[in-house]
């Protein structure tokens, strides 16, 4: 059975222009946007944006842009049809998102095209000049394809059209998002187009934003089954169903009612991502990495044993110690719930996914940890070991098939040092990845060494 889609999908209006139409905001986001439907809000159409492949295009467009999110738990698996979907944008259709960006019924703009496509430094923080994305945009602002050239492009366009004020929320997993999206928007404008950056600092609120649900990719077996309910669905995704939305009380005006449909509207953004970032993705990663060792397929396989148990329950103790949680939050509870939504058999997140993109992620998710621990004082043996269940990773994936934005600089760094000492070294000073902090912390080096040395092997 398919919860249908109970509105009617021609009053409604879009206001929303979404880039990076992945399974995470297709589960996320957009439930949150088909709720205020469902409430009878009008103003949440979403016009989404791949600005990749045609790929998610294809399918949606021609199936009208509906589609199904499967809710999974053990109780259970419920589909619900989504609606609030209006259309898709490939690349080829930049001029259509252009002009959405541009148009004055566009208040929201948010974005989830994952940590590596920003063109950030992790460790300044600032604009990575040498990102392909960004170099290309630099070089080309006439046609500028990246998120950030595309933001620039698409503000330049609204700011002529005289379209106003507009909010732009990332909704990526990145400590500080917000600043983060609007300092590298800022860097890009400030060099292509210098009248724009100045009315995008007038007329632009960037808030930071906290986005939490374990949506793996979709797969064939997702389409039979949702076919077999009597969807010929090309797109379908799957996600647990917990969902947590914080969104920084910093916004443009005329906004949809998010707050009405639970997303948690706060000054205090920082204190949330900082507690997601590093208990959950920090545990994701851990258990994605000594999963990969092990040869376990998903998350759940992983949390299941009792070497991952003992380990994610030391891995616990070290990050929560150095903890700075939300007001009236309780870290242990929160993390007590992360273990159990883990271990949602359902789901079927797999390992291969989480560790993708490990020197984009770990920068967010275990390095901070680390930095804070060695400053007071505390341990960091079960972070160490997650660091060396990634070189075990990037030891035993052969070159030209690792999944990371860094992968030939990461492969040749694990084939040319091979003991620990040169190898924890070398990882510590590669650029933009870790703090100046950890690069010549010799303690620190030599923990990182040791466990390189004992769980590091291919
Ligand atoms: C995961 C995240 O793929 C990954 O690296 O850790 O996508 C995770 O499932 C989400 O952040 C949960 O909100």
């Amino acid at each position: 059975m398919i919860d249908r889609i109970p509105y009617d999908r021609s009053g409604l209006r879009t206001s929303v222009v979404h880039l990076g139409l992945g399974a995470f905001s297709r589960a996320h986001l957009l439930t949150y946007l088909d709720d205020l439907a469902r409430a009878g809000a009008c103003e949440v159409g979403v016009l989404g944006a791949s600005l990749q492949s045609e790929r998610t295009a294809d399918a949606l467009v021609g199936q009208g842009c509906r589609y199904t999110f499967v809710e999974a738990s053990a109780a259970g698996r419920q589909l619900r049809e989504i609606g609030v979907l209006a259309d898709v944008a490939g690349p080829a259709r930049r001029h259509d998102l252009l002009r959405a960006l541009a148009d004055p019924s566009t208040t929201l703009v948010t974005t989830t095209v994952t940590e590596k496509a920003y063109g950030f430094d992790p460790v300044t923080r600032g604009l990575d000049p040498d990102h392909a994305a960004i170099r290309h945009d630099l070089a080309h602002p006439d046609s500028m394809t990246g998120v950030v050239g595309t933001l620039v492009a698409g503000l330049a366009a609204r700011r002529s059209a005289g379209a106003g004020p507009v909010t732009v929320a990332c909704c990526d997993n990145v400590a500080d998002n917000g600043h983060m999206l609007a300092g590298v928007v800022t860097a890009v404008a400030d060099r292509v187009d210098p009248a724009t950056s100045a009315w995008i600092a007038e007329h632009v609120a960037f808030p930071c934003s906290m986005v939490d649900r374990i949506v793996p990719a979709t797969t064939d077996e997702l389409r039979a089954e949702v076919a077999a309910a009597g969807f010929d669905d090309a797109w379908p995704v799957v996600g647990e169903p917990y969902r947590q939305w914080v969104l920084e009380d910093r916004l443009g005006p005329g906004l949809p009612d998010l707050a009405s449909v639970g997303v948690q509207l706060t000054d205090d953004v920082a204190s949330w991502e900082r507690m997601k970032l590093r208990v959950l993705n920090g545990m994701h990663s851990a258990c994605a990495y000594l999963g990969l060792r092990r040869g376990l397929p998903t998350i759940a396989d992983v949390v299941a044993t009792p070497e991952a148990s003992s380990f994610l329950d030391e891995l616990q103790v070290e990050i929560l110690s150095v903890l700075d949680p939300p007001l009236g939050e309780d870290p242990d509870a929160y993390a007590a719930t992360v273990r159990s939504r883990f271990s949602n058999p359902e789901v079927g997140h797999r390992c291969r996914q989480i560790a993708m993109d490990g020197s984009a992620k770990l920068p967010q998710r275990i390095l901070p940890t680390v930095a804070a621990a060695l400053d007071a004082g505390a341990s960091v043996r079960a972070l160490a070991r997650v660091l060396a269940w990634w070189v075990g990773h990037l030891r035993r994936t052969p070159p030209g098939e690792l999944e990371d934005p860094r992968a030939g600089e990461l492969s040749a760094l694990v084939r040319d040092h091979l003991d620990g000492t040169s190898l924890a070294g070398a990882l510590m000073a590669l650029d933009g990845f870790a703090p100046a902090r950890l690069r010549d912390d010799a303690a620190w080096l030599q923990i990182l060494a040791e466990a390189v040395d004992c769980e590091g092997a291919p």
